[in-house]
């Protein structure tokens, strides 16, 4: 089969439906790459590609993608061969993501696909093959969802699920009023430095071959952001790196003590109990950088604390529940009866030789803070009765309609750190 012989038929943007708050909205869904259609599609069809597969017939999509996660990379290139429906099923960027990921290769150009990447192609060697005949919710699902607009999700939120934006609190305000729920400051981060200056460009000048954690693999910064800039996948990888201080060689602290520092802790979260443990402390910032989709799945903060976090670029959409063995877990979590973290949960983020870092923390702890001690004891134990902390979900959101310059940007930056809690019980 030459690419000649095989190029879409519609290379055309349908319409589909999208779903949408208000169900009026049309929007744009590009074409699938390949021509993959939607299962419902077979109903009218007159051919389908499908037939061709054998004895693979026999089996459900979801079946066939299962068994092919067991296949090396030889095998799924000679199986794609042998026609244009098996074509599509080995093609699907999960089979080699996994691959990718799996090794640790050191001259990695992003090519903006997984496979293409894997295989070195550039995209002038990748071949268009026609699959239009191909009716599958199983490999045209996470295109759509690539390609699905977030703005009818995180636009017309109703107002008693907005988290309240306030300016600026002190100390006090923070104690009185505000340890036990959500908030947003819209002014500290605007006085630090790296708020004025950071963009992509200016990162990769400086850091373009500092490697990063984006979850399960390493990668120069410029490898990260050329991926960031052009991949499709349903939910791109997610830069979290908890060395980038020490990585890009910043300094952190008020300014006032810390002349050149990059940003600081808003001063209303007051004291970091975690000093105690001196260079002994769990992880406690995080640099985080992702494009559009990316985000973190529902989670309860670990070391039972919670996090400010700071998006200097882009935004970042939050999705918050109460968490109580009353309610229901969010959806696709699934957690023991009462919803109970265990201890190791609890003290996650220690280096690996710090034996029993919960006592050591709170023998730390019952020397420098005695009474603080007593309380955060007392407060476990209710939280242990049942008052729990809430989940939450983040997905970046950057919606090119809301940037006032025209270009939007295609990141976030957030800092997280462990030293201030704004939990809902
Ligand atoms: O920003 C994120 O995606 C996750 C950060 C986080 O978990 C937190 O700040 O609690």
């Amino acid at each position: 089969m030459t690419a000649a012989e095989v190029a879409p038929r519609d290379p055309h943007p349908r319409q589909v439906e999208a779903i949408d708050n208000t169900r009026s909205r049309w929007e744009t869904i590009p074409c699938h790459p390949l021509g993959v259609k939607p299962s419902g599609n077979a109903l009218v069809a007159t051919s389908n590609l499908r037939d061709a597969i054998g004895t693979f017939n026999l089996l459900p999509d979801e079946l066939i993608q299962t068994c092919l996660e067991y296949l090396d990379q030889t095998s799924l290139l000679r199986l794609g061969c042998t026609c244009k429906a098996l074509y599509a099923f080995t093609r699907s960027e999960d089979l080699w993501k996994a691959f990718l990921v799996g090794e640790s290769r050191q001259d990695l150009i992003w090519q903006g696909t997984w496979r293409a990447t894997f295989l070195k192609l550039s995209p002038s060697q990748v071949p268009t093959i026609d699959c239009s005949n191909l009716f599958s919710d199983a490999l045209h699902r996470p295109f759509y969802c690539a390609h699905i607009s977030l703005d009818p999700y995180v636009t017309g939120i109703p107002s008693h699920n907005q988290i309240p934006r306030l300016e600026n609190i002190s100390a006090e305000e923070f104690q009185e009023k505000w340890t036990d729920r959500p908030f947003i400051l819209t002014e500290p981060v605007k006085e630090w430095p790296v708020f004025q200056k950071w963009s992509t460009d200016e990162l990769l000048a400086k850091y373009s071959s500092t490697i990063f954690r984006a979850e399960a693999v390493d990668w120069p910064l410029k490898t990260y952001v050329d991926y960031m800039r052009n991949n499709s996948d349903e939910s791109p990888l997610y830069l979290f790196d908890r060395s980038f201080v020490d990585k890009m060689g910043l300094e952190v602290g008020h300014p006032s003590v810390v002349p050149n520092a990059a940003y600081w802790p808003p001063p209303c979260f007051g004291v970091d109990l975690f000093t105690v443990l001196e260079s002994d402390r769990p992880d406690s910032r995080w640099l985080i950088i992702g494009p559009e989709r990316s985000g973190s799945t529902f989670h309860k903060d670990p070391n039972a604390t919670s996090a400010w976090n700071a998006v200097l670029r882009g935004s970042k959409y939050w999705i918050m529940f109460p968490s109580s063995s009353k309610l229901p877990p969010p959806p696709g979590v699934y957690v023991s009866e009462d919803q109970s973290e265990n201890k190791a949960d609890q003290v996650s983020g220690f280096r690996k030789n710090i034996d029993d870092p919960y006592s050591r923390f709170v023998d730390k702890m019952r020397q420098s803070y005695p009474d603080l001690l007593d309380e955060a004891l007392e407060e476990l134990a209710k939280q242990k009765e049942g008052k729990k902390r809430k989940w939450d979900e983040i997905v970046h959101a950057n919606s090119r309609a809301d940037d006032p310059s025209g270009k939007a940007e295609e990141f976030s930056f957030g800092f997280g750190g462990d030293d201030s809690d704004i939990e809902v019980p």
